[in-house]
């Protein structure tokens, strides 16, 4: 269509009230596919300002929304969140100079932060927050689906939203927060959403805490399953904190010494996530880089985050064939740990991990028996580090990972069906490196790629294959570190298909950003 006159002028003023108004952040995602049509009931689950919120989360009492037109407490075709944060700074530019984006003359006012809600000690998102600007500083709305956590929101429960923030000086941007929850009527046409029978969070079942756990050390936690389980599949989150936030760019121990002190963090750029029942490791992760909103150089990430950043990666192990353990009505030791490719697999601090486990019951309440008949996992990844200092003293190296696990089991259900389980992963990693000119010069190049794929009587039960390639530069042109440039390319391949209780996906997203301050 032609555009009139008035539409042009109409755009004019538009662009006028946008460049004077908030930032919109975003990250790209896949759109909710929740029925538009059905009926819905929006509820607001909390509000808060999260100012000097360190240790001090929003808890607030959840109940489910009653009789009204979204139909009886989990019946629901799905639901969705709604977190609507903003965020501004008040007071005078700060120091951090290093911050500053030239063409947007924007500093930033606040560090990235994690948020992690919990439902009854299950975690069920994590996100992290864009880094607001001064001025009329950000906003930015995400939605997200979490209808297999259906069972958790059917009945009354804690709802904890943990966002650590801090409040000094030049940081001063604090983070207003919205979360409504949309809940979707079921009907002929739009059938319940199906759900797990159960969800056992594996957390620290802390009171008044997101409940992640930080490791190391291995977090460990006993847990007594119903006896008669017919499905097991774990859903873990982890992410990289503190001197393991940018853990893809950490330097294997043996070349440490050779670079310029506090350039960067030791234990290599290899992480591998373990989840292990009674000390017998059950899967494997090897996690995508997030890069935070702070990460490499914030104006990287205005107003589009790196994928991920929003809404964290989580990773599913098929636990079923742990069954003819886990059946047996006493308590079993899950743990979650993330070891390097260093030869002690030593890492920094820290990761902050959790799981949930998506239980399915037996119609019969009689117990599940059965047998593993196959179990070949190495405790470790295969992984090597070769790499040499040149004679004008740029460092390279090179780790590389490789993984190949396969259990299968025998089970059978109190109701008689038998089940053949086959649990497999396949996984390899590289991560190329170089350190050049005293370390102002910084290339990676990252691949981590593989397959996991879990038959029940040679059905998928659980199909995950990914690519996660990533390569990031860093250059200083001087020595006062003023004068940069910088440039990431990443990439986030996966298809997710046959994942008990939710949606097939297949995710092909790439993303290329540079910047400069010269
Ligand atoms: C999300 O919630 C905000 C209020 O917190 C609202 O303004 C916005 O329209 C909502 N977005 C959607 C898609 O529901
Ligand atoms: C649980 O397993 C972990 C990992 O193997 C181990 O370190 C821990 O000691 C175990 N805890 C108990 C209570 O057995
Ligand atoms: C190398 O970099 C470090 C800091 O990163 C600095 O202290 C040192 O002076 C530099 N060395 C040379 C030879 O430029
Ligand atoms: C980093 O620099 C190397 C060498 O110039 C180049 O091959 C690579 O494409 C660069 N990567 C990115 C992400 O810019
Ligand atoms: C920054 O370094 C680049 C590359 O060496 C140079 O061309 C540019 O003039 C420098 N800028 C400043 C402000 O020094
Ligand atoms: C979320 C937030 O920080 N809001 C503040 C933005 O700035 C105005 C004016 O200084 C404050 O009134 C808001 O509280």
């Amino acid at each position: 269509m032609r555009p009139t006159v008035t539409s042009i002028l109409g755009l004019l003023i538009g662009l006028h009230r946008v460049t004077a108004a908030r930032l919109v952040d975003f990250q790209v995602t896949q759109p909710l596919t929740l029925p538009k049509d059905a009926k819905q009931c929006t509820v607001k689950i909390l509000e808060r300002t999260f100012a000097f919120s360190y240790g001090s989360p929003e808890v607030v009492q959840y109940t489910p929304p009653i009789a009204s037109d979204c139909g009886p407490a989990g019946s629901w075709a799905g639901i969705s969140l709604n977190f609507t944060v903003t965020s501004n700074g008040s007071v005078k530019v700060s120091s951090l100079s290093v911050y500053y984006d030239a063409k947007t003359s924007l500093f930033r006012t606040q560090y990235d932060r994690l948020g992690i809600f919990t439902l009854d000690h299950v975690e069920i998102w994590r996100t992290s927050t864009p880094e607001p600007t001064r001025g009329d500083g950000i906003i930015w709305t995400y939605l997200k689906d979490v209808s297999h956590y259906s069972p958790l929101f059917a009945k009354p429960g804690t709802f904890v939203l943990q966002l650590d923030n801090l409040i000094q000086t030049g940081l001063d941007g604090e983070y207003a927060t919205t979360l409504h929850a949309t809940f979707y009527a079921s009907s002929e046409r739009h059938p319940p959403a199906t759900h797990a029978d159960l969800i056992v969070p594996i957390t620290t079942l802390a009171d008044n805490s997101g409940d992640v756990a930080s490791v190391p050390p291995v977090f460990s936690l006993g847990v007594t399953l119903p006896r008669n389980i017919a499905s097991v599949v774990a859903e873990i989150t982890p992410s990289g904190n503190g001197n393991e936030e940018f853990w893809s760019m950490n330097v294997p121990d043996k070349y440490l010494g050779d670079l310029p002190n506090d350039i960067t963090f030791g234990k290599g750029p290899f992480r591998e996530v373990r989840l292990l029942v009674d000390g017998q490791v059950a899967g494997i992760i090897f996690p995508y880089l997030v890069v935070f909103t702070g990460g490499i150089a914030p104006t990287l990430w205005r107003p589009i985050a790196a994928y991920a950043a929003l809404d964290l990666p989580t990773y599913y192990i098929d636990l079923t064939p742990f069954i003819p353990i886990l059946a047996d009505g006493k308590p079993h030791n899950i743990s979650l740990d993330v070891l390097s490719a260093e030869s002690d697999h030593s890492i920094n601090q820290n990761w902050y991990v959790t799981a949930n486990l998506q239980v399915t019951l037996d119609s019969s309440s009689n117990p599940t028996t059965g047998k593993m008949v196959l179990y070949s996992v190495g405790p470790y990844a295969h992984a090597s580090t070769t790499g040499s200092v040149r004679s004008d003293g740029t460092v390279d190296f090179t780790v590389t990972a490789t993984r190949d696990l396969r259990i299968e089991s025998q089970i059978r259900t109190g109701s008689g069906a038998e089940t053949h389980v086959v649990w497999t992963q396949s996984l390899s990693y590289s991560n190329a490196h170089t350190y050049a000119k005293n370390a102002t010069v910084q290339m990676l190049s990252q691949s981590s790629s593989g397959k996991f794929l879990s038959t029940h009587n040679g059905s998928p039960a659980l199909a995950d294959t990914f690519s996660f390639p990533a390569a990031v530069n860093f250059t200083y042109f001087d020595s006062t570190l003023t004068n940069w440039t910088t440039s990431i390319d990443h990439s986030y391949n996966r298809a997710l298909q046959s994942v008990p209780f939710i949606p097939g996906t297949v995710i092909q997203e790439h993303q290329v950003a540079s910047r400069a301050r010269r």
